[in-house]
């Protein structure tokens, strides 16, 4: 076991069943407005495991002309619906940071599906702080250090959990080893839900 970075925050079961139901339900209409899709990895063309999608002004893309942000959905060509209220208002609430999010990335797991470990570092500002939540099915994450040989830590991250990783943890090497199936009901088809929101562009705010 190896320490977690300076600037990691878990907030165990932060969302209550019912909120994780409210949540479920206006995500449905996010992916009704905004159908998931399967980035694939830039150089190999492999595809991911997640499906994903967004909301927000910048919608996290990959394919083989790279790791970006979009405008609007790859598929439909319409902009990214706006991010949901409850979402916002939990940035607002644990960020600590002045602006609001501009990417809410949605990432839906079949229960064979996992993350390889990697930096979120497509972002002009590290100065704000990522904000993620777990939805349904539990899941093994691995946070390490901002080298990729650095020592990790695993964690198990439940429905309803939400980590804030600011400071040194921004930077830090993540992914998801496993999803264990069959361990919530929240979601009646199981697999799981992460919603990870992030500042994309540096705002006015940080000169201040
Ligand atoms: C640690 N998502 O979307 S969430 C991602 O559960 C992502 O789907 C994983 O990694 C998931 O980029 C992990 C927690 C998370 C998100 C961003 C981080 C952990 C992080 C950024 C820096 C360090
Ligand atoms: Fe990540």
């Amino acid at each position: 076991m190896a320490a977690i970075p300076e600037g990691f925050r878990y907030l165990p079961g932060h969302l209550d069943p019912q909120a994780q139901a409210d949540l479920v339900a206006e995500l449905r209409r996010l992916v009704a407005a905004a159908p998931l899709y399967r980035p694939t990895m830039p150089k190999s063309g492999r595809p991911f495991s997640v499906r994903m999608t967004n909301a927000g002004s910048h919608g996290w893309f990959a394919d083989h002309a790279g790791y970006r942000y979009l405008a609007r959905h790859p598929k439909t060509g319409r902009p990214w619906p706006a991010i949901p209220g409850a979402l916002l208002d939990l940035w607002r609430t644990v960020s600590g940071y002045p602006a609001d999010p501009e990417c809410c990335l949605l990432n839906l797991y079949a229960p064979e599906a996992r993350m390889g470990l990697h930096r979120d570092a497509d972002e002009e500002t590290f100065a704000a702080p990522v904000v993620s939540l777990s939805l349904g099915d539990s899941a093994v994450f691995r946070i390490g250090a901002a080298e990729r040989r650095g020592p990790t830590t695993s964690l198990k991250l439940h429905s309803g959990d939400v980590m804030i990783l600011a400071g040194p943890a921004r930077l830090a090497y993540h992914g998801i080893d496993r999803v264990l199936g069959g361990s919530s009901r929240l979601l009646p088809d199981g697999g799981r839900i992460n919603v990870t929101l992030r500042r994309v562009t540096r705002p006015p705010e940080e000169d201040a």
